[in-house]
């Protein structure tokens, strides 16, 4: 499948501003992974539909965790991980992308999780840092994406806690995994 025909199946299933985040996280993955040396096929399909379930209805994804083989704990979580996990499993069922390395990367690409592959981490990089994206600290992590991959998603990881954290909304234990164990490769 190539960029243009991945990104037609896409489409209908995002908003046009989401496609044009789609679409920016698509550039910004490919030039990572040119530049850390991944696949850029799968860099590119990971990440065109990274986002595939952002707008599937919200009883619908409950239904796919109750009765799928996927972590409960999401129901006591905040429902915009859901499209993460639940856009892996239909990526794979009604897409037919049975690629195990672009379903992991589009399962994790929120939170992260411990042990990532480079292909994950590409993906939640790329998600995170996006030309579009304006978040506090969000160019010290564009900068560091150039130089130093694990070091990029660390910060990318610890802004989005210390985010989290300032509004007072609980943090997905995967997401303090990715911290933790990026930290440790850091160091
Ligand atoms: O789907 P996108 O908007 O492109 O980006 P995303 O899939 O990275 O989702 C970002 C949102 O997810 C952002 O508002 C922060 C939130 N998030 C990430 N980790 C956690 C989290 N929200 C909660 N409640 N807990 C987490 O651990
Ligand atoms: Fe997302
Ligand atoms: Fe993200
Ligand atoms: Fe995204």
């Amino acid at each position: 499948m190539d960029r243009y025909e991945a990104l037609s199946i896409v489409e209908p299933h995002l908003k046009k501003s989401r496609f044009e985040h789609t679409k920016r996280v698509v550039d910004t993955a490919i030039e990572l992974a040119d530049f850390y040396g991944e696949d850029t096929k799968k860099a590119e399909l990971a990440a065109v539909f990274h986002d595939y379930c952002k707008y599937r209805d919200i009883k619908e994804m409950e239904q796919w965790i109750r009765t799928e083989d996927l972590p409960k704990n999401l129901l006591s979580f905040h429902q915009e991980l859901w499209h993460a996990p639940v856009g892996a499993l239909l990526a794979e069922r009604e897409l037919g992308i049975d690629d195990k390395d672009i379903l992991g990367a589009i399962r994790w690409h929120t939170t992260g999780k411990a042990g990532m592959t480079k292909l994950e981490k590409i993906i939640f990089l790329a998600d995170y840092i996006e030309p579009g994206r304006d978040f506090p600290g969000v160019d010290r992590v564009r900068d560091q994406a150039k130089i130093n991959l694990n070091l990029a998603c660390f910060l990318a990881s610890k802004n989005t806690i210390e985010f989290l954290m300032s509004k007072n909304q609980p943090v997905y234990p995967d997401t303090f995994y990715a911290y933790n164990d990026l930290l440790i490769q850091v160091k």
